[in-house]
């Protein structure tokens, strides 16, 4: 019901010549807002991407960050205590948590963690960056991602935390040797995310393998980054390229070599291209030409308090625009396909299409996961496709990989949908 709300707003602020008539400080006002906004819902646990962002921005509603620090204090720190409790991964988590709490200068020192035991929750991400450390020694990848092991090694750094120089070379290990990837292909965010962290060391000073591997692996990076600029502008694709100009601010590019990226990011913006608020959370500091590496200088003294949010715009509406044929083929692990035929009202979203032939039809069943971007598909027709074995749904229409999930992709054409059990 969300979704549909937020994307019928989204088309009537189209209709109404909005955000696209916005300049760029009303348009990061709108995002800072519908941010601001997403913190008083409830129904979530508090998300410390977007506490982060709301943090790095220059207006602040300062009552309503305060209490949505509280919020990440109690309930997304019982949340994580609770994975590791089940022993279940939480080293991208913890670092989140840990990088929202410095944005809002908490002090980290004071804060303990109590999984099996009792430890500063410094002390413990630490632990875990050794362990997932011996995991790639061993398997050759993290136990998470590259992604959530860059993380890990930034939050350290921020903190003020040393890190480990066999942990930060296996890192520059796996850029050196083109080891960081999403799903089959080169992986932009986790680049942007390991550039972050590998700058932020050589900007502490902080003690590496080698400080030459260290420089050429932050210019293989960068040099990535802006390979991967596409004809738009954005590099990689509209939800990577916010975290890549992140990162090539961080590493001290010049405005040139990001510029075109940042036009496709208020493109995008102006579009409501951004309407998650995870994306947001990404996208708003690097429109605000900030980086996560500012949190590492950031003071929280004489903050503005002037953001406030209007009154609720949104309104819900129900357009009948007609029915439209889909087709969707499931195949599983051992290769076997399946292939199922409905009819959805037009602009229905993947989920929505997957719950009317879940009731309609005898054989496709499936489930999901909630996370921080949202509704994660990780069952369908009883078969899991688990993180522990390396393996996701991979979803894609006539052929191509979808760039959303099934909550956010919506569907206005006919097209064939495929579910493939796959290997990362
Ligand atoms: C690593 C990763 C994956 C891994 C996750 C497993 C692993 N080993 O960690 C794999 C390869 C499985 C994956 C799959 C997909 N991913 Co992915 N993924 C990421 C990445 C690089 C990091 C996520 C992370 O670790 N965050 C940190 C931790 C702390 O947060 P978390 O919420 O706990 O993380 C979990 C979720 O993010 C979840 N997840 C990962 N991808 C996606 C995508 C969606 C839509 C959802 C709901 C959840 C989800 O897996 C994470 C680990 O458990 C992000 C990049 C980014 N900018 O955030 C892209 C990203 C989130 N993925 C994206 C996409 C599009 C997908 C797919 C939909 C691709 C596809 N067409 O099949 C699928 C999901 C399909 C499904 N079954 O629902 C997009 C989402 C954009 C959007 N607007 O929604 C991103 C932003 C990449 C991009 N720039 O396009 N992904």
């Amino acid at each position: 019901m969300k979704g549909t709300l937020v994307f019928v707003s989204a088309l009537l602020s189209l209709a109404a010549g909005k955000p696209c008539g916005l300049d760029h400080d009303e348009l990061h006002l709108s995002l800072n807002k519908q941010l601001l906004r997403s913190v008083d819902m409830q129904e979530n646990l508090p998300n410390p991407s977007v506490h982060i962002a709301l943090r790095l921005s220059p207006h602040h509603n300062l009552a309503k960050e305060s209490k949505h620090l509280n919020r990440l204090k109690t309930e997304l720190h019982d949340d994580i205590e609770k994975s590791l409790k089940n022993k279940e991964l939480a080293v991208g988590r913890l670092a989140l948590y840990i990088l929202a709490l410095r944005s809002s200068c908490y002090d980290l020192q004071s804060l303990y963690l109590t999984g099996n035991e009792r430890e500063p929750v410094l002390i413990h991400l630490k632990r875990e960056m050794e362990e997932e450390k011996q995991n790639i020694l061993f398997s050759h990848r993290p136990k998470t991602s590259y992604y959530q092991y860059s993380l890990g090694i930034l939050a350290l750094c921020v903190s003020g935390i040393r890190v480990n120089a066999h942990v930060s070379h296996k890192l520059i290990h796996a850029v050196e040797h083109g080891q960081i990837k999403h799903g089959e292909s080169l992986c932009v965010d986790s680049h942007a995310m390991a550039g972050m962290a590998l700058q932020c060391l050589k900007d502490e000073g902080t003690s590496v393998k080698d400080v030459d591997e260290l420089e050429r692996s932050l210019a293989t990076i960068k040099q990535r980054l802006l390979e991967s600029k596409r004809a738009d502008g954005h590099m990689g694709n509209e939800f990577s390229a916010g975290l890549a100009v992140q990162a090539l601010l961080a590493m001290g590019s010049q405005m040139d070599e990001f510029e075109p990226s940042l036009k496709a990011l208020w493109a995008d913006a102006r579009n409501g291209t951004y309407h998650d608020t995870m994306a947001i959370s990404q996208v708003l500091p690097a429109l605000q030409k900030q980086s996560y590496l500012h949190l590492k200088s950031k003071d929280c003294r004489s903050e503005d308090d002037t953001l406030v949010l209007d009154a609720d715009s949104d309104a819900e509406v129900f357009l009948d625009q007609g029915r439209v044929s889909l087709q969707v083929e499931v195949i599983k692990s051992n290769g076997e396909a399946f292939v199922y035929s409905i009819h959805v009202p037009l602009g229905s979203s993947l989920f929505q299409a997957f719950s009317v032939l879940q009731d309609k039809q005898k054989g496709f069943t499936f489930n999901t996961e909630e996370s921080l971007w949202g509704t994660f598909l990780s069952v369908v027709n009883d078969e899991q496709a688990r993180q522990s074995d390396r393996r996701y749904w991979q979803v894609s229409s006539d052929g191509i990989t979808l760039t959303q999930g099934i909550k956010d992709y919506k569907i206005v054409s006919k097209q064939n949908i495929s579910i493939k059990n796959t290997e990362y």
